[in-house]
């Protein structure tokens, strides 16, 4: 039989439309990225901008929905890194996929903020659970409902470490 020979694969236009962005292409970022899953989150998640904006730390906000735009998620979240952000505070109500799905895309600290909104169940339940039962492996943070001040102050304990990775070069040895 002859050998199999695969098709030559242009990865940055093959399938789903848009080239990938180069890599200088990319736009730096500020150290915390804010997601929520619809416009009718924002007014929920102002008193993060404010919490940080007061202690002068650069963020930006997106809405981006992880069932409304999944690639748009995935996308962001895999080049947040990249960019220079430091930590995502993602924040969505109902089925409150976002986090979770940020987290299955960076290895950034994932802070999940669970939402009330118009349609909720339970009296914001729903998000709770959605953002509190990541399965092992893939860990997020959650505050409180509604906790969008504790996410924000959350997010500026964890830029404060600026310890680097285990196993990062940058890390301090302990003697003991
Ligand atoms: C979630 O569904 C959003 O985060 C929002 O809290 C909720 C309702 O969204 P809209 O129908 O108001 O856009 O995904």
């Amino acid at each position: 039989m002859p050998p199999v020979s695969l098709p030559e694969h242009d990865l940055a236009t093959e399938e789903f439309g848009a080239p990938l962005p180069a890599i200088e292409d990319f736009e730096p970022g500020p150290l915390v990225g804010i997601l929520i899953g619809s416009e009718s989150d924002r007014e929920r998640m102002q008193p993060a901008l404010d919490e940080l904006n007061e202690r002068g730390i650069s963020n930006e906000l997106l809405v981006l929905s992880a069932h409304r735009d999944p690639r748009g998620v995935a996308e962001y979240a895999s080049n947040a890194a990249l960019r220079g952000v430091r930590v995502v505070i993602a924040a969505a109500g109902m089925s409150a996929a976002l986090p979770g799905a940020v987290a299955a895309y960076t290895d950034l600290p994932v802070i999940g903020v669970p939402l009330t909104s118009s349609k909720t169940a339970g009296g914001g339940l729903d998000s709770i659970l959605s953002i509190v039962q990541m399965p092992p492996g893939v860990p997020v943070a959650c505050v409180s409902l509604d906790g969008a001040k504790n996410a924000a102050i959350l997010a500026a304990k964890i830029l404060g470490q600026g310890g680097g990775y285990p196993g990062s070069r940058a890390r301090p040895t302990l003697e003991l």
